[in-house]
């Protein structure tokens, strides 16, 4: 993005089937509610809502085939995501992915690097998604994603519009982690993608870290996409999400990071995802999405 009066397209995923929990599929109907589309007309922002239409479920669906629960549904859906994103990218728009869990970002960066080539991801998260079917304990496509696109993992979701991997580790950085499981250790230490953990934020502060991040998401790249999980803010301030960890971002931290992405002026495509309105305090969690959109694409305090 060089900033400029962007045109933004928002492409809501109302799509659980990635989690354990239903509930995130509300969420682009919540995070619409608490006003998006008002925040971006405040912002001055060309804007445009993407008509998602629920794709038809793959025959060949059963629970817990080869350890990746519902893999026919994510499939399904990430290939319309994918190529939603993708026409998205082609009208010079900025794809503004509202999920769902965070299995649509599958199909958001395949979409993406179908345009862009070397792409840099900054992904935001108590997670680091970097499971594979058999490393996974829960077998829920929202811990794998960010593996399926370094090209770790079943082929189907790998190959999803062709190339594979979709990213190169040492363009990939992960921010405000603070729960692992131990395959996923493995795949970082592998790999060598850079993971920035809540002991690193709170050692050096969001600003340090996320001007590391945006230096290695950005080296080299043409464009950064940033792939926002709301459980990285804590609970305390985001409890409408599946799998809360305590210990997370603050609110200042969080818009910081957002703040600093804008600013960088290479934000080519975003997505926030698993904003839960079933298990949400008066949309408070929604709320915090609109907000920190804002700082994303520019709203300064002064
Ligand atoms: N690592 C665990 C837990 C998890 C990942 N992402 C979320 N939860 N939201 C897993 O299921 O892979
Ligand atoms: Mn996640
Ligand atoms: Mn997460």
């Amino acid at each position: 993005m060089n900033n400029e009066r962007q045109q933004v397209t928002v492409l809501p995923v109302p799509f659980h089937y990635g989690a354990s929990k239903p509930g995130a599929s509300g969420g682009p109907e919540a995070v619409l509610q608490a006003g998006l589309a008002e925040k971006l007309r405040h912002l001055n922002l060309p804007h445009s809502l993407f008509p998602w239409k629920e794709p038809a479920e793959l025959a060949t669906d059963r629970r817990s085939l080869e350890r990746m629960r519902n893999w026919g549904r994510v499939l399904t859906m990430s290939e319309a995501v994918a190529e939603a994103v993708q026409s998205i990218m082609e009208s010079e728009a900025l794809p503004l992915t509202i999920g769902g869990d965070h299995s649509v970002s599958i199909g958001t960066i395949a979409g993406v690097t179908a345009h862009v080539q070397q792409l840099g991801v900054v992904w935001i998260d108590a997670h680091a998604d970097l499971n594979t079917p058999q490393t996974s304990h829960t077998g829920n496509l929202h811990g794998m994603a960010l593996a399926a696109s370094l090209g770790l993992g079943d082929t189907r979701f790998t190959e999803l519009l062709g190339r594979s991997p979709k990213l190169q580790p040492k363009r990939v950085v992960l921010v405000g982690v603070r729960e692992l499981d131990e395959g996923e250790k493995k795949h970082i230490y592998e790999t060598g993608v850079t993971c920035f953990t809540m002991h690193d934020i709170d050692r050096h502060g969001m600003g340090r870290v996320m001007e590391k991040a945006i230096a290695i998401a950005s080296y080299g790249s043409e464009g950064v996409h940033v792939s926002f999980d709301i459980d990285s803010v804590d609970p305390g301030e985001a409890p409408g999400t599946g799998t809360p960890v305590r210990g997370g971002l603050n609110y200042r931290e969080a818009h910081l990071a957002m703040e600093m992405l804008y600013d960088c002026g290479m934000v080519t495509s975003a997505d926030i995802v698993e904003v839960n309105p079933l298990l949400d305090t008066n949309g408070r969690t929604a709320r915090l999405a609109v907000e920190l959109i804002g700082s994303l694409l520019g709203e300064r305090i002064l």
